[in-house]
């Protein structure tokens, strides 16, 4: 008040008073207080509505300031400069891999939060966050064949399912020498099943189509002897709600059918997410990722740990059957993030498993 009629006189009066508490970086908050103070003219008052107008336009022209400001701070310099110096550069190395810059805003906000100065200020700590990184990468360590096991492979056309449950079914059956049966779910009666039949035929596995929900329960209870029973389903188009809801009805007729969803890597981060989201009508249990030899940036693998709450079982890096099939390892597959081409451990597998040495 004292303050006011300094201002205005000593007939001032107070018309608005509004409590504001900001919050500066770092700092505690602090506390102001807004106020309209005036002077009554005694002639003609001014009454309380034109007040109130007033008061109202102040507090648009106010908030639109304020929304202009928020609007040129918005650029990733702005978000930038919320993270330590020190993690810049890691951050640029994180989307130049194709991780999406939120993400990486977000991963690398969390190692600071739990980093102290010290540690953030360290010559290793390019090795404490690759571990911090780590801790994203969501992966599962493979089907495990017996106690009549049954997987369904999803996905859209051309990602490479049928190659996948061919390459599964060699190891399976060649290698771990379990029991293992294919199915083809041919929705249209048209879908090409002799792929899949050579490779049953080559690998020396029983193999049926099946046309409707009923033949595949049946064809399930049939082959209740085996230690692994592999389905595989004609790609469909993801935005087709009609044929995800018949996939649906196929997939519901055994509560221990296991589901993985195949992407290709190379798929736009956004389109990533929306195909996961149409298949996710069925419950989908584990995501493959195909096609990482023809991939130039590894930074999907980074983006759908942290978006989709579905751990990786495979990645796939070839055309060969059986070879080119991968258990996901999380360190392999962030080494692959952050090295690019340079990181493809399965290439070097192969060359030393050329020379004899398989120490890899
Ligand atoms: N480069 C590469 N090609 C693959 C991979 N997996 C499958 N393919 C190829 O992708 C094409 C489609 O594969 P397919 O298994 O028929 O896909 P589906 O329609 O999902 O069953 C074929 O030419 C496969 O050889 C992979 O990991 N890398
Ligand atoms: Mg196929």
């Amino acid at each position: 008040m004292a303050r006011i009629k300094l201002d205005l006189g000593p007939e001032a009066k107070i018309l608005f008073v509004k409590e504001i508490t900001g919050r500066r970086f770092f700092r505690k908050s602090v506390k102001s207080l807004e106020v309209i103070a005036g002077v009554e003219e005694s002639s003609s008052s001014v009454d309380s509505a034109k007040l109130e107008m007033i008061r109202w336009e102040l507090k648009e022209l106010k908030d639109a300031v304020k929304t202009m400001g928020f609007k040129a701070q918005a650029p990733a310099v702005a978000k930038d400069n919320m993270l330590h110096p020190s993690l810049r550069d890691f951050k640029e190395k994180l989307c130049e891999a194709g991780v999406e810059e939120e993400v990486a805003l977000d991963i690398l906000k969390d190692f600071q939060e739990r980093s102290t100065e010290q540690d953030l200020s360290d010559q290793n700590i390019e090795d404490s966050l690759i571990k911090h990184v780590l801790r994203y990468a969501d992966v599962f360590g493979g089907i495990t064949a017996g106690d009549n096991k049954i997987v369904a492979f999803i996905g859209p056309t051309g990602v490479g399912k049928t190659t996948t449950v061919a390459k599964l079914a060699a190891h399976f059956s060649l290698m771990e020498r379990k029991r293992v049966a294919f199915i083809t779910i041919d929705t249209y009666r048209i879908a090409a099943v002799d792929q899949l039949k050579t490779y049953a035929e080559i690998i020396g596995i029983p193999i049926e189509v099946v046309f409707n929900p009923q033949e595949l329960l049946a064809n399930l209870n049939k082959n209740k002897d085996k230690d692994l029973i592999l389905i595989d389903t004609a790609g469909s188009n993801p935005f087709d709600a009609m044929r995800m809801e018949d996939l649906k009805k196929f997939l519901g007729q055994s509560p221990n059918i296991e589901t993985h969803l195949l992407m290709n890597i190379s798929t736009r981060p956004e389109d990533l997410i929306e195909i996961y989201n149409c298949y996710n009508v069925m419950k989908i249990h584990k995501v493959i990722l195909t096609k990482l030899d023809e991939a130039k940036a590894y930074g999907n693998i980074l983006n759908l740990s942290y978006k989709i709450d579905r751990p990786i079982s495979y990645v796939t890096t070839g055309q060969n059957v059986p070879d080119d099939i991968e258990i996901a390892d999380a360190y392999h597959l962030m080494q692959l993030v952050l090295k690019g081409e340079e990181g493809r451990w399965w290439s070097k597998k192969k060359e030393l498993e050329k020379q004899g040495n398989l120490s890899l």
